[in-house]
């Protein structure tokens, strides 16, 4: 079994070596290539850039919302396509940019990260980008056609039910959601299968990166709670609608509070789920923009799990206007507060950091600091909202559209920024331009206080969210118009922050394997990086894997450079254990994929989909199950005439 080994390589001559693990994993050329590969690094950067494309499109239906409420009484929008637009704005954000962005820079990252060559089962990785691509197009369809759901993003019922949304506005909605879950369990079995399975030799889990941390917490989160909107969706709501069942139904006997509760059990932790790879973001970011390790990595890796546990405790804080017992009221105010102090530790930690170390002020730090101040004023007005009496108050106002801005976009927005201009140069192989880079966060960082704080005044003043105007009496145009500006000076940075990336795409500086020094192990790497990542998997001697290797580096030996095979290590200490093939590039996931879409799609308008859709993913399933002669390498090189 362990005929793998751990050792020096005393002969560094390996070119032999190296040309056969670059025939094994040569990727296949062409559109066709594009289609059937399954490198995790590929995967990975099409699923940012779908996701980001979302984000695009969110915001702009965003500054459409602006617009329309930038002055009273405007017909910018008008009453239907403001709800579409609220809706299809909050959907896409959370289903179809944040959580997707985040688990995709896992996907990228974390194999590299690790020391590995692909993620643990590289098929069904494809297979849920393309099942997620499909869902998202699905419902984007639907708003072509001016048809958007408009049932707010979290479609409650009984608005959302059979008898006040008649049509298929809602079912698009609900099939939507089964497809991103779908997605995004998948992309959670790879990330915690990876790290638990396939790390380097000697990355013990008290190794592991900060960063890989908060990407395990964030995918058992994701196995926990997105299971319960999908049945939520799927069954009930979908069973509701289209099969005349009545789990909503109070005159039946149902209860329309269950879909409050099956929804938001998903919907809080939802929101740690896309700022927990935030937390991770701006701990690499820290570490190496202060070139000293994160103060208190126990700290950081407790409050990090702690907070992964206590984000399923606090649903109910969603519902304090619902007829709930004063207990659960308490209880859930208590679990709200509580949750600042997992949180609190990590700011506390970082700040320590940064006064311990030298920090080097450059864009992805920035971004960095930037979350610090936005998340930070998020997370106060949290605790505030975590009163009974105080939320009551401002329930459905533009206070709470302030507070959760202000969580979201701290929380996910800016690490991300700042993560893609850190990763930039691995990713394409160029730096990017500092100047342009600060001009863009400033510009989003005022853009988002002007926008987003007066929103805080607007709530506390009485204006509802989900309104489409309001009147010129009520005192409200002044900050509605400052609101909108800064929507507007968010949209310039983030044109500067993509003109920055396209212009270093094409005319940047080369990058080199490392330009910032960095502590992980996917700076070791050539920029951009070869499809096998490691051509030698290393050996991690530390929690900082590249600043405690030792001169004469070593790596493991043994694995069968012939063939695409990945080493599979132990679950606590990572000591080598076997070896596994990895599949190369087929066409089955895609196929499988389009049949999963056939199926969900044609379930949205009738039943017969179950058995009519059966067939096409039968065979999709049976053509994946078939079985792989074991050494058969991937027909390049017949095709290349070799
Ligand atoms: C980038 C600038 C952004 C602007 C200008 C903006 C603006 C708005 C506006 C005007 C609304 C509707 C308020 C109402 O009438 O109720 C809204 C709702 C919402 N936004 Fe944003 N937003 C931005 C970014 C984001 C981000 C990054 C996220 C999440 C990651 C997000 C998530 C949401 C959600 C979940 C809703 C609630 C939708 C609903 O009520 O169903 N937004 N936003
Ligand atoms: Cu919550």
């Amino acid at each position: 079994m362990a005929s793998v080994e751990a050792d020096v390589i005393a002969d560094r001559d390996d070119s032999a070596d190296l040309a056969a693990l670059e025939r094994s994993w040569r990727e296949p050329p062409g559109l066709w290539g594009w289609l059937i590969t399954v490198d995790h690094k590929r995967i990975g950067k099409r699923y940012i850039a779908t996701a980001l494309v979302f984000f695009l499109l969110a915001g702009l239906e965003a500054l459409a919302m602006r617009v329309q409420l930038a002055r009273p009484e405007n017909g910018f929008l008008g009453p239907d396509r403001y709800d579409q637009f609220f809706t299809m704005h909050g959907t896409t954000m959370m289903f179809l940019f944040a959580v997707p962005v985040m688990l995709a820079w896992g996907i990228y990252l974390v194999p590299q990260m690790v020391g590995t060559r692909d993620v643990a089962f590289p098929r069904l990785n494809a297979y849920g980008y393309w099942v997620y691509l499909i869902g998202a197009s699905f419902i984007y369809v639907q708003f072509l056609l001016n048809t958007g759901t408009d049932v707010g993003w979290f479609a409650y019922v009984p608005l959302a039910g059979p008898e006040f949304s008649p049509g298929k506005r809602v079912d698009t909605w609900a099939q939507m959601v089964t497809f991103t879950e779908i997605a995004a369990l998948i992309a959670a079995i790879e990330i915690v299968v990876t790290v638990f399975k396939q790390r380097a030799p000697g990355m013990s889990l008290n190794r592991l990166p900060l960063y890989v941390w908060s990407m395990v917490v964030v995918a058992f989160m994701v196995i926990f709670a997105m299971p319960a909107v999908a049945v939520a969706s799927t069954f009930l709501l979908a069973m509701d609608r289209l099969v005349g069942t009545h789990f909503f139904n109070p005159a039946e006997g149902g209860d329309p509070l269950l879909w409050q509760h099956m929804f938001w059990f998903f919907g809080h932790p939802e929101v740690y789920i896309i700022f927990i790879p935030g937390l991770g973001f701006v701990s690499s970011i820290v570490t190496t923009f202060t070139r000293r390790p994160v103060f208190g990595y126990v700290a950081m890796v407790l409050s990090l799990i702690a907070t992964g546990f206590i984000a399923f405790g606090l649903w109910v804080h969603h519902m304090f206007a619902t007829p709930i017992p004063q207990l659960g009221q308490s209880f859930f105010t208590a679990a709200s507060m509580m949750i600042a102090i997992p949180s609190g530790v990590q700011i506390f930690c970082w700040i320590a950091t940064l006064w311990l170390g030298k920090p080097r002020f450059q864009t992805p730090l920035l971004y960095a600091l930037g979350f610090i101040v936005i998340f930070v004023i998020g997370g106060l007005t949290g605790v505030m909202i975590a009163s009974v009496p105080f939320d009551l108050q401002v329930h459905d106002t533009f206070f709470i559209v302030a507070h959760f801005h202000y969580v979201l976009i701290g929380g996910a927005v800016f690490p991300l920024l700042g993560a893609i201009t850190y990763w930039f140069p691995k990713v394409t192989g160029r730096l990017t331009s500092e100047r342009l880079g600060k001009i863009g966060f400033w510009l989003v960082f005022t853009g988002v206080n002007v926008t987003f704080f007066p929103m805080h005044f607007l709530g506390l003043m009485g204006m509802t969210r989900r309104v489409y105007t309001y009147l010129p009496g009520q005192g409200w145009g002044g900050l509605n118009l400052l609101s909108t500006i800064g929507a507007f000076v968010i949209a310039a940075g983030v044109i500067v922050f993509l003109y920055n990336l396209a212009a270093s795409w094409r005319f940047g500086a080369p990058a080199g394997d490392d330009p910032w020094g960095a502590d992980t192990l996917e700076w070791a790497i050539p920029s951009p990086p070869p499809p096998y990542n490691h051509a030698r998997i290393p050996i991690v001697q530390g929690r900082a894997a590249l600043w405690s290797m030792t001169p004469d580096r070593p790596v493991v030996v043994g694995l069968n450079e012939t063939r695409r095979e990945v080493l599979v290590t132990t679950v606590m200490d990572a000591e080598p254990d076997n070896r596994q093939e990895s599949p190369g590039p087929t066409p089955v996931p895609f196929f499988a994929a389009l049949a999963t879409g056939f199926l969900l799609i044609l379930l949205v308008f009738t039943f017969q989909a179950l058995w009519i859709g059966a067939i096409p993913l039968g065979l999709a399933l049976f053509a994946w199950a078939w079985p792989r002669h074991p050494d058969r390498a991937w027909r390049l090189d017949a095709e290349a005439g070799r």
